[in-house]
């Protein structure tokens, strides 16, 4: 029988996934080694894989630690608590697994927009805690189809969202970097701008510290009173402190959050705030999107080990 494969695995990826690994590569776990990092000393000859998630991440001094390392196979589309660039500098290969998750976190980013305007989870409420009989009426809402939607960084997940705009009759604008060609959206070369052109402005671009704090006070105050922010990428990218103050102040309308600069921490504020809807960083979480995430995550361990690269690499 040839020798299995020598992979390290930071940690896990679900039972199901983690048994996978274990029954095809001999697999050393850094999260069950007691003494971590420190203790991996000589055990690392021969490492030419790490498997791992966005969430598990990958520094630079794992990969220092790792001499004979080819690949970086990571689950997840961001990739920003990986160290792409020391892994680059040795011409380490990094993949993620894009796309397969791009129609559930739109989905996602539907749902918390209809809650944040709708309000659906404060009526859910209303009704189970017998409001509705005991004080009547539900408050009106603000209507979502027909509306304007900004989104700030239109890849493959805010093209999706965009889609499904049209389904709702909206007028849909971007910002990015640059423009893009070939989309029939508007763009618009300043953030600020397109929160003040947009009723709803979704986050859909990466993390890291490229995009910190991009939407800034002032593009919130851009948005305005009647205007919903709704971000399903990365906390990082709101400056949460200033959005909770807007919502607090009524300088900005509302917002459906996925995702929270310091998860799994949530502002007090927030929690008592029906103009907010919250969801605990559950873009990709379904039975159908996580299943596929595992899948491309082998699929690329065994694409690399098998001499024919990585499927779904991290650009440099
Ligand atoms: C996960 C994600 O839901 O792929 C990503 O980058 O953020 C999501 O798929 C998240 O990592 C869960 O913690």
């Amino acid at each position: 029988m040839p020798e299995r494969a020598r992979i390290l695995q930071v940690g896990t990826l679900g039972d199901e996934t983690d048994a996978t690994l274990q029954a095809q590569y001999d697999v050393l776990r850094l999260w069950e080694t007691p003494g971590g990092l420190d203790a991996l000393a000589e055990r690392t000859a021969g490492i030419t894989a790490v498997v791992t998630s966005v969430r598990h991440g990958c520094r630079a001094d794992l990969i220092a630690r790792l001499p004979d390392l080819r690949a970086i196979c990571s689950w997840g589309v961001g990739y920003e608590t990986i160290d792409v660039a020391a892994a680059h500098a040795r011409g380490i290969a990094v993949s993620n697994t894009p796309e397969v998750l791009d129609d559930c976190v739109a989905d996602l980013a539907w749902a918390l927009l209809l809650a944040a305007a709708r309000r659906t989870s404060v009526a859910d409420r209303y009704v189970k805690t017998g409001q509705w009989r005991s004080i009547g009426a539900f408050p009106l809402s603000t209507r979502v189809s027909g509306k304007r939607m900004g989104i700030l960084g239109l890849g493959r997940i805010g093209e999706a969202i965009a889609r499904r705009g049209s389904g709702f009759g909206m007028e849909i604008g971007y910002h990015n970097r640059r423009a893009r060609a070939g989309v029939p959206y508007r763009y618009v070369e300043s953030l600020v701008e397109l929160a003040r052109w947009s009723d709803f402005l979704v986050v859909a671009c990466e993390g890291g510290p490229a995009t910190r704090h991009l939407v800034s006070a002032e593009v919130l105050d851009a948005l305005g009173p009647r205007g919903i922010v709704v971000n399903i990428a990365r906390g990082s990218v709101i400056d949460e402190a200033a959005m909770v103050r807007a919502l607090a102040e009524g300088r900005l309308g509302g917002a459906g959050l996925d995702v929270l600069e310091h998860e799994p921490a949530v502002p007090p504020e927030l929690l008592g705030m029906d103009q907010v809807a919250l969801t605990p960083h559950v873009g990709s979480a379904t039975h159908e999107t996580r299943r596929e995430m595992a899948q491309l995550v082998l699929d690329n361990l065994a694409s690399f080990l098998a001499g024919r690269g990585l499927l779904t690499l991290v650009a440099a």
